[in-house]
């Protein structure tokens, strides 16, 4: 193994960027609610990919697994084999990418073919294998909050205080890393929209982000074309928005989490949101006053 793909080619620096980070969504998938099917070809997916680092992508995030609610599950060598190729490729052309995946064996084999970043939607719950991976390899991980896969997940959204206990559950996923060996500086915390969680709860998370951000790890918000949004901007016969015209909403909630202190936002739409976040750095960037700062 090399040393920049030890050190994870430069991605730890990526945590302690002073720039908000815009994380591309690569979904190479048949059915992913928002751009299922449109990037399961290599050389549209490689595309998609280059485009969306050339706008301005500081990672490109390579899913091969459907994580929408009551999704079915695709099996180790399924996933491994739509993400690697496109891994391999975007590599080549420079792109710097995290692995969409739970799985401790595509994470390997993801990092082995040029991913830099693990990011793990179960916060490492799903495979007690990844822990050791992420920490052998010493590369950044994204820890999301989670529940349970797809297909039982939003049977679990009950919260006593969704923040609170998000929160909570969040520092045990760092505990449990920290204690087989990833190192402090390479974890990323998410709050995982949209999973496990009903509407009402993803607008508490996202109001109440410094909460999050008090544990002391570089925060993603993942809001991107989510259904809550859909649920939010519904037609007066109450059918949600579809997905494909959600951008404005997820631009307005991306700008809003960076205005908080997140580290970074996870978006299918990279130009707008790049765009919007210059208005925002051209405007001084201004900071989001809280309630809780405010005291
Ligand atoms: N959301 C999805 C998939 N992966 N990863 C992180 N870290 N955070 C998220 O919010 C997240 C994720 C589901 O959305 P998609 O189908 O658009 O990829």
């Amino acid at each position: 193994m090399t040393e920049s793909v030890r050190e994870g080619g430069g991605a730890p620096e990526l945590l302690r960027s002073a720039e908000p980070v815009v994380v591309g969504v690569l979904n190479v998938t048949p059915d992913s609610f928002s751009d299922g099917g449109r990037y399961a070809d290599l050389d549209a997916a490689v595309r998609h990919g280059v485009r969306m680092h050339a706008e301005g992508a500081r990672l490109v995030d390579v899913g091969g697994e459907s994580t929408r609610p009551g999704a079915d599950r695709v099996d180790a060598e399924t996933e491994a084999a739509r993400v690697l190729p496109v891994i391999r490729e975007l590599a080549a052309r420079g792109v710097p990418m995290s692995v969409d995946t739970y799985r401790a064996g595509v994470a390997a084999a993801a990092l082995a073919a040029g991913a830099t970043v693990v990011n793990d939607v179960s916060g490492g719950l799903a495979d007690p294998d990844m822990a050791r991976v992420v920490a052998e390899a010493g590369c950044p991980w994204i820890l999301m909050h989670w529940r349970a896969h797809a297909k039982r997940m939003q049977e679990l959204a009950h919260y006593t205080d969704v923040v609170a206990d998000v929160r909570a559950e969040l520092a045990q996923r760092i505990a449990a890393a920290l204690a087989v060996g990833v190192a402090a500086d390479r974890i990323v915390l998410d709050p995982g929209l949209g999973f496990a969680k009903r509407p009402a709860d993803n607008w508490q998370l996202t109001a109440r982000l410094p909460e999050l951000l008090s544990l002391g790890y570089p925060l993603l918000v993942g809001a991107s074309r989510k259904s809550y949004l859909g649920s939010l901007l519904a037609g007066p016969d109450g059918t949600p928005r579809p997905a494909g015209e959600r951008a404005a909403a997820t631009i307005a909630t991306s700008v809003l989490a960076v205005a908080a202190g997140a580290w970074g936002v996870r978006v299918h739409d990279v130009r707008p949101t790049v765009d919007a976040l210059a208005v925002w750095a051209a405007s001084g960037r201004p900071r989001l006053v809280t309630g809780k700062d405010t005291g």
